[in-house]
């Protein structure tokens, strides 16, 4: 099975100080995902910034970025309801309205970083129960083992349905450490017909995305999840870690996922 590689061009954290090539402004963020297609991703996870570059949750923010990003090329959108953790949980779930092939689904709270990431029970099921509503497909994300058994909940409660999408979330400072130990025990837990990949954050990027790609995985690159595509080497934008990925998944004899090889294998009941 080809693999689907996600940019994910900016996440809710790094700053231009600490990557000077971050796309932060709406132009920016499509220019990135433009590139991004050209080398091969199929999905593109979507954070939103302010002027002052401040995560948020602004809907004419997101209605411009989305709009450049869909004038430029036709990768599949996948919106973050994770946002930023300053954010409130009411302003991230509104941008399930605008529609998104995709959005981000967070289990559960937890210690993130130096912070908190609050995903209450009660308003992740409202979230997924609009997002089943309205027709956005949840794309999970497991930091660590009980997330699985919480998405597994849902669906036990009816509001998930269809294939499970899941992104396996590794070396977050209060989730699961990036150990290829941890990544086995969740894939040998998945549902048999999930769609999965492995969003590995930091040092160990390199490792655990290849690691996932060899499993039969999916695999997301990108300056959210890594700054540096060498050691002490800060990647020169987003095309360098898109590329890695698309290189190490040929090497494999993976082959890349065009859009609507993706769209078959993540959104099958919307395909044509
Ligand atoms: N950077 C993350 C892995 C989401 O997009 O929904 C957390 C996150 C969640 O940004
Ligand atoms: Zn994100």
């Amino acid at each position: 099975m080809s693999a689907i590689i996600t940019v994910a061009p900016t996440g809710p954290i790094a700053t231009k100080q600490d990557n000077p090539s971050l796309p932060t402004q709406p132009a920016e963020i499509a220019q990135a995902v433009a590139e991004a297609y050209e080398l091969g991703a199929a999905v593109a996870h979507v954070h939103l910034r302010d002027e002052r570059d401040r995560p948020t949750a602004d809907l004419q923010i997101a209605r411009r970025t989305i709009g450049l990003i869909q004038d430029s090329c036709p990768i599949l959108i996948q919106l973050s309801t994770g946002v930023g953790l300053s954010v409130p949980f009411e302003e991230r779930e509104a941008l399930v309205e605008l529609a998104p092939a995709m959005a981000t689904l967070n289990p559960c709270s937890m210690s993130f970083g130096s912070a908190e990431f609050r995903n209450p029970p009660k308003d992740v099921r409202r979230l997924a129960g609009r997002m089943q509503e309205i027709g956005v497909k949840p794309e999970l994300e497991i930091y660590d083992t009980g997330h699985l058994d919480e998405c597994l909940r849902l669906q036990d409660e009816g509001l998930l349905d269809g294939r499970l999408q899941f992104s396996i979330v590794l070396g977050v400072r209060g989730g699961m450490a990036a150990t290829a130990n941890n990544l086995l025990s969740i894939v040998d837990r998945l549902p048999g017909d999930s769609v999965w990949q492995v969003i590995a954050i930091g040092r160990q990027n390199l490792e655990l995305t290849t690691i996932g790609l060899a499993l039969g995985g999916n695999a997301r690159a990108g300056l959210e999840d890594a700054l540096y595509v060498g050691r002490g080497q800060l990647s020169d934008g987003n095309s360098p870690l898109v590329s890695r990925a698309v290189t190490i998944a040929h090497d494999l004899n993976r082959g890349v996922a065009t859009v609507a090889d993706a769209r078959d294998e993540l959104l099958p009941t919307t395909s044509a």
